[in-house]
């Protein structure tokens, strides 16, 4: 079998491909080869691969998602697609968002006119709980009104639309999923816990928006990547897949579990302007993937903290050059570097 992974040199991207190179994920072995297209942006990082650089299966290309030369050159002979390539964080979209509306919408169509043309198997698009907007009580199904608030997740919702129309009308196997916030090792240090953590690392504030009362649930990006095997192996085409991880904090209460892993004071908080359009709460209903896949969340939130505050602590050689390109010790020094 022959798997395109796009956004393959990201955070979750990766922990995919490598959970792939070493037979870790359910449906897929050893055997498969395994393609990574990636455009190597201010997100995507070569030493995010060097764990299985150099093995026969992978192969990497630098290329872009809206070239749609590069797109069908690879889609021949690909039986699946996991598309992971996107412009992914919220505050940059507030900062500008044509890039976000360049890859996450203009790039998956033409992915998805490449697949239908070559006839891929199965073409599995990462999207996000972020398209239904913001919910204070009770959770999403997947039937659920889309009201997206964010230049980010109106951007991946118009892409979510695009891949269930190409299914409707050229029957190219879509599925789509929608997981809520992922964490773990390789994140980039712009988003909310990797830059918490890094920036007590550095003895520097955490920049808390607003009041600290929005919600989110967390997902280990191991359990992402399992689901999204499942998905990937016997989802449904058509259909829409939530993936969560059962656990639900306020953000205050994320910081505080923050700083008593890492020795912190309160003082060590920093009150910021709050992001505009900030969703006080997320919360995706699993029970479709738990009744169809079998899928539940394995990796507690405590464990998997204290494992992502330590993996951080002992790979500064990882995250220093990113912070130093990126000036990313607060949504205010936001610099665009690619
Ligand atoms: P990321 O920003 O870490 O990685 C994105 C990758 O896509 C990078 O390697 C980047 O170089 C690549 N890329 C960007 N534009 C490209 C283009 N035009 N052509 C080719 N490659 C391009 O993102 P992530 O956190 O790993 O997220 C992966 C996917 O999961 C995204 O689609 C995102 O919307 C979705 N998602 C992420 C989260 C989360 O918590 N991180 C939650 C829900 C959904
Ligand atoms: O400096 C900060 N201070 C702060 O209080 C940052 C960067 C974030 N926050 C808050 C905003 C959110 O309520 O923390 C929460 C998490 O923020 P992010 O890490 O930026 O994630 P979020 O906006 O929730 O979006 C994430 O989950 C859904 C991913 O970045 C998206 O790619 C994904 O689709």
């Amino acid at each position: 079998m022959r798997i395109l992974v796009t956004g393959g040199a990201g955070f979750i991207g990766s922990h995919f491909v490598r959970q792939l190179m070493v037979g870790a994920l359910p449906g897929y072995g050893v055997e498969d080869d395994v393609v990574v297209l990636d455009r190597f942006t201010y997100a995507g990082n070569e030493a995010n691969l060097a764990p299985v650089a150099g093995r026969s299966r992978l192969r990497v290309v630098r290329g872009d998602i809206c070239d749609p030369v590069v797109g069908g050159e690879l889609m021949r002979g690909t039986d699946l697609v996991v598309h992971f390539a996107a412009e992914s964080h919220v505050d940059r979209s507030i900062a500008g968002s044509a890039e976000f509306v360049r890859t996450n919408v203009l790039g998956t169509h033409t992915l998805l006119q490449a697949a239908a043309d070559h006839g891929v198997g199965k073409f599995v698009l990462v999207s996000t709980d972020e398209v239904y907007g913001s919910i204070a009580e009770g959770s999403w199904p997947e039937d659920h009104p889309l009201r997206p608030n964010s230049l980010y997740a109106g951007s991946k919702a118009a892409s979510d639309l695009v891949a269930l129309a190409f299914h409707r009308t050229h029957g190219l196997p879509v599925c789509v999923t929608r997981c809520s916030n992922n964490y773990g090792p390789y994140q980039h240090p712009e988003k909310a816990i990797p830059l918490f953590v890094t920036n007590l690392l550095d003895g520097r504030p955490i920049p808390l928006y607003g009041d600290g009362r929005n919600v989110r649930d967390w997902l280990h990006v191991d359990d992402h990547c399992r689901a999204l095997a499942l998905v990937a192996d016997r989802g449904r085409p058509g259909e829409i897949y939530n993936i969560g991880g059962g656990t639900e904090l306020a953000n205050r209460d994320l910081v505080s579990r923050l700083l008593e892993l890492l020795g912190a004071g309160p003082e060590m908080v920093e009150r910021v302007a709050d992001r505009k359009a900030h969703d006080l709460r997320y919360s995706v209903d699993c029970s479709k993937i738990g009744e169809e896949l079998g899928y539940a969340p394995r990796v507690p939130f405590e464990r998997g903290l204290a494992d992502t505050v330590r993996w951080y602590a002992d790979h500064r050689d990882w995250w220093e050059p990113l912070r130093r390109l990126t000036g990313a010790a607060g949504a205010e020094t936001l610099v665009e570097t690619s």
